[in-house]
């Protein structure tokens, strides 16, 4: 099978509210695979890297001074389909219009602390890998219960 990766962060406010446990369960339990994890508090210019693309936008020095406010989850999660069912999972961008049953839906108020970030395409996902990732610090597993999640 094709796995994928993706990259997903719990942002500050997702650590400070004690929801790292409770997000890594909703992508360990739908049958994603774990295959880099760090926490480190980044820079405002890593967070202005990571956000590159939203250089332009009125919110972009808030949301990298937020960013690097304090402690992120960093991970890589592998699957089938990771990238975009990821997504699915984390809700709308803005937790006012995101579905219950997400994470953004069920966990979070606000567009501006809404918890976590996940890539938004293979080519997004490559990118921020490389950002937050040395090779090194990703692993290559057989997950035990892949036999029964894939067939
Ligand atoms: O990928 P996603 O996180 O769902 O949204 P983006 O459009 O990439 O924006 C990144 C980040 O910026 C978002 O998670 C919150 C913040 N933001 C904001 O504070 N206000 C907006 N109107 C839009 C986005
Ligand atoms: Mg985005």
């Amino acid at each position: 099978a094709e796995f994928e990766h993706t990259f997903i962060a719990i942002k500050p406010d997702g650590v400070q509210r004690g929801l790292i446990a409770e997000i890594i369960s909703r992508f360990e339990r739908k049958g994603f695979k774990l295959v880099g994890i760090k926490i480190l508090t980044p820079s405002k210019e890593f967070a202005q890297k990571h956000y590159h693309d939203l250089t332009e936008r009125p919110f972009f020095n808030g949301l990298c001074e937020f960013l690097s406010s304090g402690p992120v989850i960093a991970m890589v999660w592998e699957g089938q389909g990771v990238i975009s069912y990821g997504r699915k999972l984390i809700g709308a961008t803005d937790p006012q219009k995101s579905e219950p049953g997400t994470i953004r839906g069920d966990l979070a108020v606000v567009v501006g602390r809404n918890i976590i970030h996940g890539s938004d395409g293979p080519e997004t996902a490559k990118n921020e890998i490389n950002l937050w990732f040395k090779p090194e610090e990703l692993v290559n597993y057989t997950g035990n219960s892949e036999k029964w999640i894939y067939e």
